[in-house]
């Protein structure tokens, strides 16, 4: 650990046995702390700061709310030959992914196509590792989940939808995978969170306040309204969300998940849709022509001085490698207080 200006900095191993003695010394089974160390780490390697050790807090919060079970053991359900779930039994959601995986991919395989269901769950992570380690294995991947309502309809200014991620993986060869995965509201909740801590404010089109008036105001943002980003559009694909990964699945929509969370603060409990597609099996050996045909797409991107989304991160992630993680030094002093 060393310090630098107003930030620590921390290898990514001293980062991964922080987080897992927090979770453990707060009641995580050694499987729960493993996985949840691993995606937080990730998180912050990739300077994706609202889905980094900042998640640690949550956890926590989540697990002295005592609604989380924080040693729950995932079960794994064969549904048909393209469809599997694994039910969280109210634990946090990255073990019940890591549990599901090889199933999917093997099924993936074998059908061309299947999707995973993750029930009852907590879920607080970003999506990219998930679609990132379904690409590792060669295949195509899509998640998306709900979270807690408080996203207002384009239109309107009460909340409805949750900030409901959809993040996709192509995997490339020779090459980090094509990764976008963002949440459907103009940003992820946590950022606005991130800013009120820090005491900034926010671009005006985020949010509305409890009056239904467009804010600044970070904290006010959090108790009124977030927006969706590109209006009419990101309101339609956040039900969407809505709906395959909650209703078609046998789970909660976000409206459903705040009021189960009953003001307690926990991460939100709902499931979660993962598909993980087979290029093999749509074209043979021909999925090369496939494959060089998404490059030249990557190309015309690029080559014109556009960026690929991903990029930041996986820049990111080559500095944290070599230097460590950031982490602003009052963050790193309320998660000591969490291992105290
Ligand atoms: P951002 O708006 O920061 O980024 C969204 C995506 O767009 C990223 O893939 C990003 O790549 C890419 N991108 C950003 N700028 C550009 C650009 N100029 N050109 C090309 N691509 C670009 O994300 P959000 O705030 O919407 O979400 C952040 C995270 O929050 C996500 O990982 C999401 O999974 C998580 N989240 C989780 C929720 C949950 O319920 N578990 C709910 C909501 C969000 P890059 O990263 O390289 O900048
Ligand atoms: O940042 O919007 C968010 C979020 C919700 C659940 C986990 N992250």
């Amino acid at each position: 650990m060393s310090e630098a200006g107003a930030d620590v900095i921390l290898s990514l191993d001293e980062l991964d046995s922080l987080a897992r003695e927090v979770l453990l010394r707060h009641g995580a089974s050694p499987a729960h702390a493993d996985a949840i160390a691993r995606v937080i780490v990730q998180g912050q390697r990739d300077e994706c700061h609202s889905h980094g050790i900042y998640r640690l807090i949550g956890c926590v919060r989540s697990i002295r709310s005592g609604k989380v079970d924080p040693r729950a053991e995932p079960a794994l359900r064969d549904i048909a030959p393209g469809l599997l779930a694994v039910d969280a039994n109210h634990g946090f959601s990255l073990l019940a992914f890591e549990t599901g995986l090889p199933r999917l991919a093997d099924k993936a395989r074998s059908q061309g196509i299947a999707a995973m269901a993750i029930n009852r769950c907590f879920h607080f992570s970003a999506l990219w590792p998930e679609v990132e380690a379904i690409a590792a294995l060669g295949l195509v991947g899509l998640a998306m989940n709900p979270s807690h309502s408080w996203v207002a309809p384009e239109g309107g200014k009460r909340p409805v939808f949750g900030t409901n991620p959809i993040a996709f993986a192509w995997p490339r060869p020779g090459s980090n995978p094509f990764v976008f995965d963002f949440a459907t509201s103009a940003i992820a909740r946590g950022d606005i969170e991130l800013h009120a801590r820090e005491g900034k404010p926010i671009p005006e089109h985020w949010a509305f306040d409890s009056d239904g008036m467009p804010t600044t105001d970070a904290r006010a943002a959090l108790d009124g309204a977030m927006r969706t980003f590109g209006g009419h559009k990101g309101s339609a694909l956040a039900a969407m969300v809505e709906l395959l990964a909650g209703a078609l699945i046998g789970d909660l929509i976000s409206m459903e998940s705040q009021a189960f969370d009953a003001g307690a603060g926990a991460s939100p409990y709902h499931g979660e849709l993962v598909i993980a597609i087979d290029p093999r099996r749509f074209l043979g050996d021909d999925y090369r022509a496939g494959q060089a045909r998404a490059e030249k797409l990557f190309e015309a991107v690029t080559g014109q001085g556009a960026r690929l989304p991903s990029q930041r991160r996986f820049e990111a992630r080559s500095r944290s490698e070599r230097n460590g993680v950031r982490i602003p030094a009052q963050l790193h002093r309320d998660v000591m207080a969490l291992r105290a």
